[in-house]
């Protein structure tokens, strides 16, 4: 062979191996915030009752900080609140005073006009979000509303295990039932208590045309 198909064999062997070797993927999590507030602490948080500021759950990798705020009023900052008594991760208002609601023993949950943040480390897939009412039940009344990445809010239907795939990188749900003003029943309020949580790969396009950019940079350099 000449030179010049020396050098185009090199690279296409190359961009082949890359090609195949490529996505890495790292493994999928299930985030598992009931778990977690009844004393599993291998999330990187202490596995107990507790509300704070936020929150940040790693595993595999993946990490997901949960913040809580006003929906009406987002400059109106809330706490995330993890529930024990196999429940979830929640809403509280008030973390302090008499009418602390993060105290432990308290039961708080994402009801009206309250929203729970939850940002990744980096894109994901969630594909199931399991739901568990005010009363740590699996029957549902109402809705929740869905915001990802800064997208307007999808209002859906309140249900035990939502199985539709949902992709990006920060999500808020919202609870939106009014219910009877301050009477919002058990089954209209929910905590997260667990999401199964996939790595968005990097398409196999991106790393060819990556590494083909490499190839065209090498071989002008060769060149030169
Ligand atoms: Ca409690
Ligand atoms: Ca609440």
């Amino acid at each position: 062979m000449k030179l010049k198909q020396v050098q185009n064999f090199l690279t296409i062997s190359a961009l082949m191996g890359l090609a195949f070797s490529a996505p890495v993927m790292s493994a999928s999590v299930s985030f598992n915030f009931s778990a977690i507030a009844d004393g599993d602490s291998s999330y990187g948080v202490d596995g107990r009752e507790q509300g704070a500021s936020s929150l940040t759950f790693t595993k595999n990798g993946i990490s997901v900080t949960t913040s809580g705020f006003n929906t009406n009023t987002p400059s109106i900052d809330y706490f995330a609140y993890l529930d024990s008594g196999n429940a979830g991760l929640g809403v509280c208002q008030q973390l302090n005073g008499d009418n602390d609601q993060c105290r432990i023993g308290s039961d708080d949950n994402v009801t009206y006009n309250e929203s729970l943040k939850l940002i990744f480390n980096e894109k994901v897939t969630i594909n199931e979000t399991v739901f568990k009412n005010g009363s740590h039940g699996t029957s549902f009344d109402g809705d929740f509303q869905l915001s990802i990445d800064g997208g307007p809010a999808m209002t859906i239907a309140l249900t035990n295990i939502f199985s539709t795939p949902i992709t990006g990188q920060e999500f808020i749900f919202s609870n939106p039932n009014i219910g009877g003003g301050s009477n919002v029943s058990n089954s209209q309020q929910f905590y997260i208590s667990n999401l199964d949580v996939a790595p968005v790969p990097i398409p196999a396009a991106v790393w060819l045309f990556g590494s083909g950019l490499i190839g065209i940079i090498r071989f002008k350099n060769k060149k030169s």
